[in-house]
């Protein structure tokens, strides 16, 4: 492997023989076409296979492979990884907060029995396996200004217990197994071609849409209510690097990542400096409000900045960046 860089990117470069095959699981939710198209660009069109349960639009299915995988059918998932010689799995499937705790029985099967065939096939398989955790899996007995990547974790979520839960087990395979486990705490993320589904933070893309498309926007959360957010172009970035760091630069395992906080009325005014005649209302949601007022308002990410920086450290960007 040789290391090179670019204007935008810290990047690893791979031989042609010795690519990644990547599978995202719950590659139609926020994240998972757009990380597909960044590690398409680097790794071939071929060599990176989306999956989800549900029937892609036309444009996915033609932009790269997809494949139907359900993480709940372990013999399926299975089956795909060894077809396909898969080497990394990105795990995207997941039920968010709010929908969590409208449906907790199903978040506690796709998020937990879930989580566990995908922890088993990737330590039988030798994978490296990453698995998103969130600012969620954080709660209301945890330090919340600002909140370090080890602290008080009593989530009062079925998300936020299963992220809990997914990052215990994934460090326990870590050491009992050598499984190849990354974990990155992502805040809420900021996304203009795709939707978040049934998320605290959705608040935050939604403004955006319905700025434009009615001038009017109402918001489930107090006015004040200041969450971690981070924009899916650095989420995205950043999880490529996580994937390609070197397994002996990781101090850690799972690591919080940090961009920016704002709250729903700071947001509202800087869409007003380009939209100056968007209404906004408020009308709380009182599970998403209790859910938020649980979560970090700033995320400390100085773990995971001084990781990268002893991986990329001769990277003059990245040291001036920091
Ligand atoms: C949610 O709001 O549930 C997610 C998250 C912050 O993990 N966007």
């Amino acid at each position: 492997r040789q290391v090179t860089s670019d204007a935008s990117f810290h990047s690893v470069s791979f031989s042609e023989t010795d690519h990644p095959k990547v599978l995202i699981t719950g590659g139609l939710g926020q994240l998972g076409v757009g990380l597909a198209t960044m590690l398409r660009k680097r790794f071939g069109n071929n060599n990176v296979i989306l999956s989800d349960i549900r029937k892609p639009p036309s444009h996915i299915f033609h932009s790269g492979p997809f494949i139907y995988s359900d993480i709940l059918d372990y013999k399926n998932l299975r089956e795909i990884v060894v077809n396909n010689r898969i080497t990394w799995l990105v795990h995207y499937s997941a039920l968010l907060s709010a929908v969590g705790e409208s449906n907790v029985a199903l978040a506690r099967d796709v998020n937990i029995t879930g989580l566990h065939n995908v922890l088993d096939i990737a330590a039988e398989h030798g994978l490296r396996l990453f698995v998103p955790s969130t600012i969620g899996a954080f709660g209301p007995t945890s330090p919340r200004n600002p909140t370090p990547d080890l602290c008080v974790q009593r989530p009062r979520t079925i998300y936020g217990v299963s992220k809990v839960h997914a990052e215990l087990m994934g460090e326990y395979y870590h050491h009992r197994y050598g499984l190849d486990f990354r974990c990155l705490r992502y805040p809420g993320i900021i996304s203009a071609d795709s939707q978040p589904g049934g998320g605290t933070t959705d608040y935050a893309v939604a403004i955006f849409h319905d700025a434009v498309k009615t001038g009017k926007f109402e918001c489930n959360l107090k006015p004040d209510t200041r969450l971690p957010m981070m924009y899916i172009d650095d989420c995205l970035r950043a999880t490529v690097e996580m994937m390609e760091a070197p397994a002996d630069t990781l101090s850690m395992r799972t690591y919080n990542i940090n961009a920016m906080s704002f709250s729903p009325e700071e947001l509202a005014q800087e869409v007003q400096k380009q939209l100056p005649d968007l209404e906004v209302t408020y009308d709380i949601d009182q599970v998403r409000q209790a859910i938020a007022d649980s979560w970090p308002m700033n995320f400390d990410d100085s773990n995971l900045v001084q990781t990268m920086l002893n991986y990329i450290g001769s990277d003059s960007r990245i040291a001036k960046a920091n």
